[in-house]
């Protein structure tokens, strides 16, 4: 240890509480108190290269807690990351800093994942240690052997999603995962007595992890603990006592430290405290190159692994997954080719477990899974072995049922990199993972949820389990492609759409209930566009029918019905309202003229249909919940059959 551990604690302290001051916003009590175990962390264990933080063996370090931010912005600009810059740390939480008021994945190299809604931090940990050892198992310790560390507060471990998380962690035996909790028996409202009185060290060796107590601002007991931690084959968990705000001689060790700034009074009074006397961001030059110093502890070893890299049969191979490229040429072309020439009556939940029959085979960076579900998701292919504690290199992950977990594990694996997840639940548990479908599209990761029992035509479970207002809420998401394809053909190019987008999470809603093949030709991925004209009018066209998913096949009944009327009736697929959004006004003039009846069909919440419909259009939807009978009973009853819908139309034209 160059220089004394808690002088170069100190500088994080500062740096905190002044920024902080500065930005009149923020949280200084968090990083003041883990100052002493982030700056042991950071500058003895943790393995990384502030000149290339996209090194793939580095160890990742996730800020579960991340109201905390200025934490790592502090560590990532002390061990001399190139951004933040101290001009940065200065503009803290103000228009154009990368130092945004919670960490964000996108603005800085060295932030592994965007945090501060608590408890999925710790989950996406989670996650990332599932992608070490899988890829582990697959390149060898050569390539991939490191760590996952995270920083979780009393907030990570109330929510419902770290006990999901951390079960599995424990069931998975994620020996190379640390959670380091700050033990400060503080949260926003007060002392932690006010609400929680569990033994979450007990609950955490229930789940099978190692856990070990310590004093957060005792150097050689962090280290201590570190040590034991290190050398134990399962996950760790420090119970890491500290004071939030330590430094800050009046109001640390109380919720005042928690979210605002200390003061000037209390910024001067601590800065007497702590012997800390030079100006607002600036540090003393022996503190500043001791932690730069600090920052070079994992170059050698970065050299050595890099050579490692150069001379290894499957480096190519391994180089190809982390950066996220496909295989070249790539295509789902041959098993569509196969659909159009022996076309098939399935449920899309069926045609997309066809379809990833077609890409685990091409694909060997995919981990499935399901959340207790895989025989209703058709998830499983049949050459997934499971990923287990025995065998990391399996492919396919029993989730339980612990659906915002598995989301928010998965979005952990992507952001790790190596590894495409995707997972399945029903499309009406969404409402469990959403938080963390939120993120990954915040992200900006290559998630996949396949999600199947899309409408009232999963049947007899009823309205509990029957989605209605889920797609309008999903397509609410920006960055979120939801798809709901009509047949096996879209299925499959929704797949392929997926796999494609490198830069953002995708949604598949799919049926229980077999589906004609309504695609006949397949020369292109009609999906790519969002809508598309599957049948133009035959008569002078009057109307445009507007539907997903199983709805098509109504829509295309519903014109046979018009037109046999005289009546014109273009039918128009839409399984992706975002990649419609985004052709060019042209297209979307030519799919949805403005001079016609357009009429949007989907067994769900009319929310939003007005918007291609226009206020004159008719929205064919499902404003109520529904109810438990037979599918072919429940559309039947709720108008979804050409029966119904036509009357309306012909009404609606005589308007
Ligand atoms: C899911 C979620 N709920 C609520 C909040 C608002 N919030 C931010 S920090 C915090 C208190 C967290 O307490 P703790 O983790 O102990 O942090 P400390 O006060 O010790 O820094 C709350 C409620 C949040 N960020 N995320
Ligand atoms: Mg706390």
């Amino acid at each position: 240890m160059p220089a004394d551990t808690r002088l170069l604690a100190n500088a994080i302290r500062a740096l905190s509480m002044d920024a902080v001051q500065a930005a009149n916003s923020g949280h200084p009590g968090m990083p003041m108190g883990m100052a002493d175990a982030a700056t042991i962390l950071w500058t003895e264990y943790l393995k990384h290269d502030p000149a290339d933080p996209k090194w793939a063996d580095r160890d990742r370090f996730v800020l579960s807690a991340g109201h905390g931010s200025m934490l790592i912005y502090a560590l990532l600009h002390l061990t001399g990351y190139e951004r933040p810059t101290m001009e940065d740390i200065r503009n803290f939480r103000k228009i154009g800093s990368p130092c945004a008021g919670h960490p964000e994945n996108f603005l800085l190299d060295g932030v592994e994942a965007t945090t501060g809604p608590l408890g999925q931090g710790v989950a996406m940990a989670v996650g990332m240690a599932i992608a070490e050892r899988h890829l582990n198992a697959e390149f060898g310790d050569d390539l991939v052997d490191h760590h996952t560390w995270a920083i979780a507060g009393d907030g990570c471990l109330m929510e419902g999603v770290n006990h999901e998380a951390a079960g599995l962690a424990g069931h998975l035996g994620l020996g190379r995962l640390n959670v380091i909790w700050d033990d400060n028996r503080i949260t926003i409202d007060g002392s932690t007595d006010l609400s929680t009185s569990e033994d979450i060290e007990a609950r955490y060796a229930a789940y099978g992890w190692h856990t070990v107590r310590c004093d957060g601002h005792d150097p050689a007991d962090i280290r201590r603990a570190y040590d034991e931690a290190l050398a134990d084959p399962r996950p760790s968990l420090f119970a890491c006592r500290t004071i939030i705000g330590y430094g800050a001689p009046n109001k640390q060790g109380t919720s005042a430290t928690h979210g605002a700034a200390l003061g000037t009074d209390e910024v001067a009074a601590t800065r007497g405290h702590l012997g800390w006397t030079s100006a607002p961001f600036e540090l003393p030059s022996e503190v500043a190159s001791a932690w730069r110093d600090a920052g070079q502890r994992s170059v050698e070893t970065h050299k050595a692994w890099n050579a490692r890299l150069a001379a290894h049969a499957q480096g190519g191979e391994f180089k190809r997954r982390m950066d996220g490229r496909l295989p070249e040429g790539f295509s789902l072309g041959e098993h569509i080719s196969g659909l159009i020439a022996n076309p098939q009556k399935v449920a899309t939940r069926k045609a997309s477990e066809m379809a990833l029959e077609a890409v685990n085979a091409l694909l060997p960076e995919t981990i499935g899974g399901s959340a207790d579900l895989t025989g209703s998701n058709n998830t499983k292919t049949k050459s997934q072995k499971p990923l287990t504690k025995e065998d990391y290199s399996g492919r396919y992950v029993y989730y339980g049922i612990r659906e915002f977990g598995m989301a928010a594990a998965m979005n952990g694996m992507a952001l790790h990199g190596g590894v495409i997840p995707y997972g399945g639940t029903f499309l009406i548990f969404s409402d469990y993972s959403r938080p963390a479908i939120r993120l990954s599209a915040l992200q900006q990761v290559r998630v996949i949820h396949v999600m199947t029992h899309d409408s009232i035509g999963l049947g007899e479970d009823g309205p509990t389990h029957q989605p209605i207002e889920q797609l309008a809420s999903l397509r609410a998401i920006p960055n979120l492609d939801v798809y709901r394809p009509a047949d096996v053909v879209e299925t499959a190019e929704c797949w392929e759409l997926a796999l494609r987008n490198t830069d953002g999470p995708s949604l598949l809603a799919l049926t229980r209930q077999n589906l004609p093949q309504v695609r006949k030709d397949a020369a292109e991925n009609l999906c790519a566009k969002g809508a598309y004209r599957l049948r133009a009018a035959a008569a002078g066209r009057k109307v445009v029918l507007l539907a997903t998913g199983s709805e098509v096949e109504i829509a295309l009944a519903t014109a046979d019905a018009l037109e046999g009327q005289g009546i014109g009736a273009d039918v128009v697929s839409m399984p992706c309202w975002s990649l419609f959004d985004a052709q060019d006004d042209r297209y979307r003039a030519d799919i949805l003229p403005r001079d016609v009846l357009t009429v949007s069909i989907e067994a769900g919440a009319t929310l939003g249909w007005q918007r291609y419909t226009g206020r004159d259009g008719l929205n064919i939807g499902l404003d109520r919940f529904g109810a438990s009978a037979p599918a072919e009973d429940l559309f039947k009853r709720f108008g979804f059959s050409a029966d119904a819908i036509v009357p309306q139309i012909l009404a609606a034209l005589q308007r």
